[in-house]
């Protein structure tokens, strides 16, 4: 007998129990933490933001399936089993959407479309002069699934893009850094971009020291940054100081330290911030469900899973 588990304190857990049911029918789902049954019997869970301490009540848990790309808050688990193995997803459903909002607040900046809002709000007709999309170098740090995606995409609307990763990648008309190139590749971007995982490595590694390096030279005279990744990666104080003392031109920001948002952060109200509420790339339950299962299957057949989570690494 084996049973699979849902960890959802945040999801509604009742629209993910029937999406896996119309995918695997056959699957005994439970959910944590009112509908466990027998806890002995539980193989397999999926989860999005567990709290600690709870896959180690699953005595006999075989596999954990994130059902976010991220997995910082699964490893974040002081108590995480240490050999159970962790899958995380990676779908074309999430990546596209993840590349549409690139895309979108990329564009969004590009062609100042915060300005002519606010030009209509006042009624002002004033048609500013414009530039290229080639006018521009876009830098995406972290070159994985999203990273990747998303650069593609904006070559083809004629942006220079520029990567940097851990380890070099080779992208048809993508300028590919790694590792200790860091500093050139920040020194020729205008838009920044983290598609970064949350890892000791990463945090805190959007500040004002690494902003200062960004590229002065595109055509609004300071850089932007766009961060989809993880809020960890951002020191907010140092964000809000840039964009006041001119070093940021603007941000577009879908993640914080804190989620939600507090209400006292200077993030919400400030006039060059376009903020949203994690929501770059909504995960549509019925896509995951089946890749989870996909997952399960291969696992019980004995095969290899996909997107295996590297805990040393953090990702
Ligand atoms: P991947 O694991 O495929 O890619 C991660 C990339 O980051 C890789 O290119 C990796 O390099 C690079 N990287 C990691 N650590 C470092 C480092 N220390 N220095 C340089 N590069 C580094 O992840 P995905 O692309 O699938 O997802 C990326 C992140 O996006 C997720 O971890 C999650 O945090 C976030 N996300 C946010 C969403 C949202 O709605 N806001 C939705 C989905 C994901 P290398 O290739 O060399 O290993
Ligand atoms: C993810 C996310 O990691 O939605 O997939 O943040």
């Amino acid at each position: 007998m084996s049973a699979f588990v849902f960890v959802l304190p945040t999801w509604p857990t009742d629209v993910w129990k029937n999406a896996m049911t119309k995918v695997a029918p056959d699957l005994d789902v439970r959910i944590w933490p009112n509908h466990l049954g027998r806890i002995e019997e539980i193989k397999y869970a999926a989860a999005w933001l567990p709290p600690a301490n709870v896959m180690k009540s699953f005595p006999n848990l075989k596999l954990i399936c994130s059902l976010g790309a991220g997995v910082d808050a699964i490893l974040g688990d002081p108590t995480l089993p240490t050999d159970v193995p962790i899958v995380r997803v990676n779908t074309a459903d999430l990546t596209n959407r993840m590349s549409e909002y690139i895309v979108l607040h990329v564009l969004m900046h590009h062609r100042q479309q915060r300005r002519l809002d606010a030009n209509q709000k006042s009624k002002i007709w004033d048609s500013f002069p414009t530039h290229a999309a080639s006018a521009l170098n876009v830098g995406i740090m972290g070159m994985g699934v999203m990273g990747a995606d998303a650069a593609v995409k904006l070559t083809m609307l004629g942006f220079n893009v520029l990567g940097w990763s851990r380890t070099r990648k080779s992208i048809p008309n993508v300028k590919c850094f790694a590792g200790q190139e860091l500093d050139a590749f920040l020194g020729q971007t205008d838009i920044l971009i983290s598609l970064l995982p949350a890892t000791a490595e990463t945090d805190g590694i959007i500040n004002r020291a690494l902003i200062q390096k960004l590229s002065h030279k595109g055509p609004f005279g300071a850089p932007i940054f766009i961060n989809a990744g993880r809020g960890r990666q951002q020191v907010e104080a140092d964000l809000v100081t840039c964009l006041n003392n001119g070093e940021l031109y603007a941000a577009t920001l879908d993640v914080f330290n804190k989620e939600p948002l507090p209400e006292a952060s200077p993030l919400w109200a400030h006039p060059k911030v376009t903020l949203t509420p994690h929501a770059a790339a909504d995960s549509d339950p019925e896509t995951i469900c089946r890749y989870v299962h996909q997952q399960i299957m291969r696992f019980e057949n004995g095969e290899a899973l996909d997107n295996l989570v590297n805990r040393t690494r953090g990702y």
